[in-house]
This record gives C-alpha cells, sequence and structure tokens, in this order.
C-alpha cells in the first residue's frame, strides 16, 4: 500500500479558510447549498421543514470545524477525558443553543430573513429530543453543555431512544400517553459512526479455562449477541471554544434477516432476532424516581455500559500500550446507578479481556469510576433479583460475588462490623428474596460518591450509605446542582441579557457569577420598572400559549404562580391544587375584600403506571373546569394545567413566572434544578428547606425567598411518632373545607367519589405532610399577595434573585467535579474555589 508522502500537500477540508466568516452574506450562501445539495430542494419548493435543516446543516458545518480542532487538541495534549455514562440526556432543541453559542445569532435570523423565512419559525420545527424524563436527564444535558462551555474534554455516553418520552394530552382532564417520534424526519445533528460498533452479550454460560502454565481464565459465551452503533452528535459550548460529542448506542441484530427462515416461507421469524435487538433502544422508561423492573431496562443498563465500557478501553488501548494507566486517562462518571453494572463489566473486560490481574483491576476501575446518586427513594432504589441478573449476565454475577466477598471480608476484618452491618452494606439484599443492590455496587466501585445538594449528601451519610460510609468515611462529597446559563437565561429570555447588560456590562456572558453587580441596580427604580417590564412581556408570551393551546384567558397582570416538574406525591402538587380550592372558597365567601388576582400554572408528567400521580392530574384539571368557568372568581383565580410538558416549554415558562413552586417534603427532593431556573429568572421561590432551596436561601439571603414548613428532621420524626392528618384538619377549618369539597364530589359531579381516596390519604397518615404543612402553605401565599401590592419591594426582591443565582450555574457544579473527582479539565477550571 502506498504511504501518502509527506511533502504531498493536503488540501483542507473546506473551502472557508478557518475561522470562516460570520456574515448574513456567508451564511445565507451556506444555508442555500445546503438546501440545494444535501435537501435537493430549490427555494421555491423549500418547505419550512426544508429550511430547518438546511439551517441546522450549515450551522452544524461550523461545529465540525470546532470539532475537530478540539479533537485534535484533545489527542495531542494527551487531555484526560471525561465519560459521563447516563441513561438519560433530556436535550431538548439544540438548533438555538449551536447558533447562540457560536455568535450567530444575528446574522443567521438575518440569512433567513433574504428568503422570507423566519429563524423563530423555524427553530419551533425541530423535534424537542426527549430522551430523559425530568430532572436526572436534564441534568446530563447542562453537563454536557458546560463541559464544552468549560473547556473540559468529555464523551456523553447514551442510548439513542427511537421513542423518547411520551406525548401527553389529557382527554376529559386526565393524562393520556402517546408516543413520541422526534426521528420521524430523521435527526440532522448526528452522525451515523457504522464503523463504531461493539458486541454486546446476554445470556449464555462461563466456563474455566486452564491452559498450562497460566492461571485459569473465565470466558464468557453468551447465548445472545447485539450490535451496538454509535451515533455521535457534537455538543458546541459557549462562544464555540470547545466542542464535545454526545454518543449514543442504537442496537442492531448483527443479522438483520435470518435468510434460512425467510426462504423457508417464515418471514416473521426472519426478523425475529431483529426486532429483539431493536427493541433494546426503542423507547425510554418512563418512569422517574422509581425503578422500573422490567428485564429490557436491565437490558438497556448494560447494553449501554458495555458498549461505553468498550468504546472506552479500544480508544485508549489505540493510544497507550496498556490499561495500567486507565485512570490517570479517563473519569467515568456514573450518572446514578443505571450504568451501575459497569463496575462489573470493566472488571469482566480488565481480567479475563485484557488479562490483568484481579486486585490491580480492582484499583483501575475504582480509580476510573465515580457515582453521583440523585434519590433517597426507598421505591428508586435500583435492585435486580439475582435469578434474573445471574440468567442475563453471569460472568457479571460472579464478579459481583467476588467484589462482595473482598468487601465483606474487608468489613468483618480490618473494620470490625457486626452482622447487621454487614448485611447493610453487602451487595446482595438477602432479605426480600436475594436481589443485587446496584446503589452499593456503585459505591463499591468508585472512588468518589456524591450528592446532588448538600443536605441531600449529608442525607445520605445518614440513611442509603449509612454503614457503606462509615466503612469508607472519605468517599461520600458534595456537588451541587447547576443549570447552564446559556440555555436558562441567554437563550430562553434575550430581552432580560439586554437589560442587564446595560447595566453591568457583557462580562456576565463569560463569568455568570458576575451577575452580582446587578444587586446595586435592586435599589433603582428606573432599572427595576424595566425589569418588572420584561417580567410582564414574558409573561404576556406565555399567556398566548395557554390561549392558543388550552383556549383559556390569563391576565399577564395577575401573580403567574407555576408549579412546573414530574408529577409525584413528594413534590407535592397536590398541596398546592388544595391551597388553590382553599382560596377559592375564601374569595367566593369574602368577594368584597381585596384579593390579589392569582394564576395557577401547572404541567408536568406521571408515570403511566403511577396512579395517584395520575389522579392528581385528573384533580387539577378539574378544579381548574370549575374555577374557570365561575363567573364569582373570574379576574380574581384562574387555573391552568398545561399539557405537554417538555425542555421547549420549559424555555417559555421559566422567564414568565413571579413565583415559584418549590414545596416538597422536605427530606425528599434531592436538590432540584427547576427552582434554580426560575430564580435565575426573577422568580420569587415559595419553598421548603429541601434539596438546593437550602443553599439558594445561603445566597440569595432569608429577605427574598418564602421559606416554609417541616424540616426534613420534624419530617422523620413525625413519620416515626406515627403522625396523622386527621386531627391537624380539624384543628384547620380552611384545609377540612377544600378537603372535603374535593371528596364530595364539587370537583368531580358525574363521579363524586372520584377523589375521596386520595383526600382520606391526608386524613391518615399523611405521608406526605400535606396536612402539617397546609397552614404555614397558606399563611405564606397571603404573604406574597400582601407583597404583590408593593411591586417596588416586590421587584427589589425579584433582581436580588437573579443577581445571586450566578452560583448555581452548571459551570460551577462542572468545575467542582473537575477538581475534585476528576481530575480533569483545563487548570483554570480545576483552580476553581
Ligand atoms: C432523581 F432518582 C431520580 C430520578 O430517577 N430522576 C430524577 O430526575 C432528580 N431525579 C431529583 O429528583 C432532583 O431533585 C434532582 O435535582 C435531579 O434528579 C438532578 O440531580
Amino acid at each position: 500500500i502506498a504511504k501518502p508522502q509527506a511533502t504531498r500537500k493536503v488540501p483542507r477540508a473546506t473551502n472557508n479558510p478557518l475561522p470562516r466568516a460570520n456574515d448574513t452574506d456567508t451564511l445565507a450562501l451556506e444555508i442555500l447549498e445546503k438546501l440545494t445539495y444535501s435537501l435537493g430542494k430549490t427555494t421555491s419548493v423549500a418547505r419550512m421543514h426544508d429550511w430547518m435543516d438546511a439551517t441546522c446543516l450549515a450551522v452544524r458545518d461550523r461545529i465540525i470545524d470546532h470539532w475537530i480542532a478540539s479533537t485534535q487538541k484533545v489527542t495531542k495534549e494527551h487531555s484526560k477525558r471525561v465519560c459521563y455514562l447516563s441513561m438519560e440526556f433530556l436535550i431538548g432543541r439544540l438548533l438555538r443553543d449551536a447558533i447562540n453559542n457560536l455568535g450567530l445569532s444575528e446574522p443567521v435570523k438575518q440569512a433567513l430573513a433574504r428568503y422570507g423565512v423566519d429563524l423563530d419559525l423555524v427553530e419551533l420545527l425541530e423535534p424537542d429530543a426527549a430522551l430523559g424524563n425530568g430532572g436526572l436527564g436534564r441534568l446530563a444535558a447542562c453537563f454536557m453543555e458546560s463541559m464544552a462551555s468549560t473547556e473540559v474534554p468529555a464523551f456523553g455516553y447514551g442510548i439513542r431512544y427511537v421513542h423518547g418520552f411520551f406525548r401527553q394530552e389529557i382527554a376529559d382532564g386526565a393524562q393520556v400517553e402517546l408516543p413520541e417520534d422526534w426521528l420521524a424526519h430523521g435527526n440532522p445533528w448526528e452522525f451515523e459512526r457504522r464503523e463504531t460498533a461493539y458486541e454486546i452479550g446476554f445470556g449464555g454460560k462461563v466456563t474455566m479455562v486452564e491452559e498450562p502454565g497460566r492461571p485459569p481464565r473465565y470466558v464468557w459465551r453468551p447465548a445472545e449477541r447485539v450490535l451496538a452503533v454509535a451515533f455521535d452528535t457534537p455538543i458546541v459550548g459557549w462562544r464555540g471554544k470547545h466542542v464535545n460529542t454526545l454518543r449514543l448506542w442504537s442496537a442492531q441484530a448483527l443479522d438483520p434477516i435470518l435468510l434460512d427462515a425467510f426462504n423457508s416461507g417464515d418471514h416473521i421469524g426472519a426478523l425475529l432476532e431483529s426486532n429483539r435487538a431493536e427493541a433494546i433502544t426503542r423507547v425510554l422508561y418512563p418512569a422517574d424516581s422509581h425503578q422500573a423492573g422490567q428485564e429490557l431496562r436491565l437490558r438497556q443498563e448494560f447494553f449501554f455500559s458495555s458498549a461505553s465500557l468498550q468504546d472506552i478501553v479500544r480508544r485508549h488501548l489505540q493510544t497507550y500500550d496498556s490499561l495500567d494507566n486507565l485512570a490517570d486517562k479517563v473519569a467515568i462518571q456514573l450518572n446514578d446507578t443505571h450504568p451501575a453494572v459497569s463496575v462489573a463489566e470493566l472488571m469482566r473486560l480488565l481480567v479475563d479481556i485484557h488479562g490483568i490481574e484481579w486486585d490491580k483491576a480492582w484499583e483501575i476501575t475504582q480509580a476510573t469510576f465515580s457515582y453521583t446518586n440523585h434519590t433517597l427513594l426507598p421505591e428508586a432504589l435500583e435492585t435486580w433479583p439475582i435469578h434474573l441478573f445471574e440468567r442475563l449476565l453471569p460472568r457479571q454475577m460472579q464478579i459481583i460475588y467476588a467484589i462482595n466477598a473482598d468487601l465483606i471480608r474487608h468489613a468483618r476484618l480490618d473494620k470490625g462490623l457486626d452482622d447487621g452491618q454487614i448485611s447493610a452494606v453487602s451487595l446482595i439484599d438477602e432479605n426480600n428474596g436475594r436481589r443485587v443492590r446496584m446503589g452499593q455496587l456503585a459505591f463499591a466501585g468508585s472512588h468518589a460518591v456524591n450528592g446532588v445538594s448538600a443536605l441531600h449528601t449529608e442525607l445520605m451519610k445518614e440513611t442509603v450509605f449509612r454503614d457503606l460510609h462509615r466503612l469508607y468515611p472519605e468517599r461520600i462529597e458534595n456537588k451541587t446542582n447547576g443549570v447552564t446559563p446559556r440555555r436558562w437565561l441567554f437563550e430562553c429570555n434575550p430581552d432580560l441579557c439586554k437589560l442587564i447588560e446595560e447595566a453591568i456590562g457583557p462580562g456576565f456572558r463569560d463569568n455568570i457569577e458576575l451577575l452580582a453587580e446587578l444587586d446595586k441596580f435592586a435599589d433603582d427604580a428606573s432599572f427595576r420598572d424595566k425589569f418588572a417590564a420584561v417580567k410582564l412581556a414574558n409573561k404576556q408570551r406565555l399567556a398566548k400559549v395557554v390561549e392558543e393551546r388550552l383556549a383559556t384567558y390569563v391576565d399577564p397582570k395577575a401573580i403567574f404562580d407555576i408549579q412546573v416538574k414530574r408529577i409525584h406525591e413528594y413534590k407535592r402538587q397536590f398541596l398546592n391544587i388544595i391551597e388553590t380550592v382553599a382560596l377559592y372558597d375564601q374569595i367566593r365567601s369574602s368577594p368584597h375584600l381585596d384579593w390579589t388576582p392569582r394564576v395557577k400554572v401547572f404541567a408536568g408528567k406521571a408515570a403511566p403506571s403511577y396512579q395517584e400521580a395520575k389522579q392528581i392530574i385528573h384533580l387539577i384539571n378539574d378544579v381548574a373546569r370549575v374555577i374557570n368557568a365561575d363567573p364569582a372568581v373570574r379576574n380574581l383565580l384562574k387555573v391552568v394545567f398545561i399539557p405537554n410538558y417538555n425542555v421547549s416549554l420549559a424555555e417559555i415558562i421559566m422567564p414568565a413566572a413571579d413565583v415559584s413552586e418549590q414545596i416538597s417534603t422536605a427530606g425528599l427532593e434531592a436538590s432540584g434544578t427547576g427552582n434554580m431556573k426560575f430564580a435565575l429568572n426573577g422568580a420569587l421561590t415559595i419553598g421548603t428547606l429541601d434539596g438546593a432551596n437550602v443553599e439558594m436561601l445561603e445566597h440569595i439571603g432569608a429577605d427574598n425567598i418564602f421559606i416554609f414548613g417541616l424540616t426534613a428532621e420534624e419530617v422523620a420524626n413525625a413519620r416515626a411518632n406515627g403522625h396523622m392528618g386527621q386531627p391537624v384538619i380539624e384543628r384547620q377549618p380552611l384545609l377540612r373545607a377544600a378537603l372535603e369539597s374535593i371528596e364530595n364530589g364539587v370537583f368531580s359531579e358525574n363521579d363524586p367519589g372520584r377523589y375521596r381516596s386520595l383526600a382520606g390519604s391526608l386524613r391518615d397518615r399523611d405521608w406526605w405532610m400535606i396536612a402539617a404543612d397546609f397552614q404555614e402553605y397558606w399563611n405564606t401565599q397571603r404573604r406574597l399577595d400582601e407583597l404583590w401590592l408593593d411591586r417596588a419591594k416586590w421587584n427589589t426582591m425579584a433582581v436580588h434573585n437573579t443577581a445571586r443565582m450566578g452560583w448555581f450555574s452548571s459551570d460551577r457544579s462542572i468545575g467542582e467535579y473537575a477538581r475534585d473527582i476528576w481530575k480533569a479539565g483545563p487548570k483554570s477550571i480545576q483552580a476553581i474555589s
């Protein structure tokens, strides 16, 4: 084979010298080229969708320029890479993010305008990539953006679900789930890498092979094998400084069609293998903070873990001749326990495939992995029945037993744990029909374990990982969550950014903590008025969406009081709607009083099998129907449930809130991230001392946030002491009346008993402390009503919120991970204080 001559001049991949010109002419031409040569359309026949594709492709070329440069730099410098393993990446739309981060917003807008095309309308056509359920998946997306923006070399590894999170409709007040189909018209951002494919095994047998002069080896012969094919999406950071890769795996059969079966007339059977393989990456499980116990889920987890690890190991060996230095060159972050089987799989690759001695392999594994916990809810902690695990992953099961034996030996001999403590740290739960505990596995296999807010991390040490923490007291640390200010301020609230820039200059765009300089403008009446005017415009925009989708008018001058998040009992949308009903009663019985007009906005999805959550959605919609039709409260109270909450809708909602509801039962919300998005955009928070609310209180100051309710400790005590709701309800006429109207069918006349058991749960043990917290919640809401009358004061507080939220940037979170856990990324970011 002829080698390319060193002297030969290789032409550049692009006609344009880098960097490309960013003017309108150049972009208009590039978009036209894509329309013509990539889509085969002329301007006269192009549909809006073609313009969207052409725009994405033109922008993508520019990302690729930076992508290649980033990759070359990382390769040349042998930089350590972060591999973020996550079952979910809730990235939403990418076009605006890309344009904004590349500084192309204006020229792209102008370029499209030349063809009579409106960029805003083009953006709406991009499907919202919903490869995640909620906070955990969105955090992964914010982290990907922040790692690119702070120049931390990183790969995101996950699953390319054909169907993302379901589409929600509301029919007669109830949630209906419909399939989501984001890939139906293709995906302009991704690159299929057919050459980057790995075999993933399932089932079969493990045999021990003994060869003379060599230690015995274990060989796994899977009964079933599928192919994992990589699809890469470039993630561009702020100012295009750095581009990372989101690598999502798609499952395919090794033999796409069984020809023998086909030829003998079995046309269905011929495709069985394909269907079975492709099922693995067909659909995202819609369970949030809840274990989805089916076999397919475990297949998904192993599928993407194994593919990612094989990829990491192969890439490492392309550069280095040994895996001994793996942990110096790669940090693997396990986003929750979903990829925890990776601990066993990496051990298998190191020991069985690469012949590394067990103890050495374990050292490498621990040094490479770290693990983030996102919940303490017992029903969310992942465990798998041993028999299922063993059948599907026989070698990994053996490895887990071996890891467990080492762990228990150490606990007993070196640390003197007793039997009770041993059973608490064991990777195998012996009490519920023998199960593998994925949290314990992730903990054992990692050098660092983190919670996602200060409170959550402390509670982790006392609850789920109490005994493991005693055994390894250095391992748990805190990394409070953050959100990317690019998407959650710059892109979703451009008018506010313009105003901020006029006040403090543009520096905050590169260092969000400079928002603090806005603090002094809180007392500047003219600034406040402009701040309020932006808020009003954002509320008008949301009101328009509500009008279009629900045919309900909401007055932008009323308080927009918003709770948007997954529907879950612990998040207490139920508390919010009971307070709404109580307020409705009060307005009706005292119409002459000076009520502050309020719009209660709800949005969020319930897991399809979570009956209580679905009932809460139904109740909100029933209450909305009755209240909105009642002329007695017109303009004083409106309730809307906006269907199909997703990232794009959140981008409209966050800037439009006056009040942000963060009212979880204390101790149960690990962090929350919506809380941060709202406050960053100037909403006032009404919330419990839970998750990151606690740290928001510290940063924003007690005068600028509305905290109420039991503390985590008080909740734990009340539960332990057998707290019951009924006595509390009897003492509180407002709550009692509201509850009675709900239980007696005032809001469900055609089905009066519909909410009897839901309401009854409050009278009983009131597990979520709704009765317990009601009165204080009510009182706090009335304080907000009163404050609204003093608009100068309200706006002062709102400005303080925006000014003081800079710390909650995911750039700061990523800086802490990079410095403390990964030991990766540029010196500047590792040096953050
Ligand atoms: C936690 F356990 C889980 C889960 O399955 N899904 C999910 O979104 C959330 N989370 C927490 O509930 C939030 O408090 C937290 O902010 C978010 O993860 C990110 O850490």
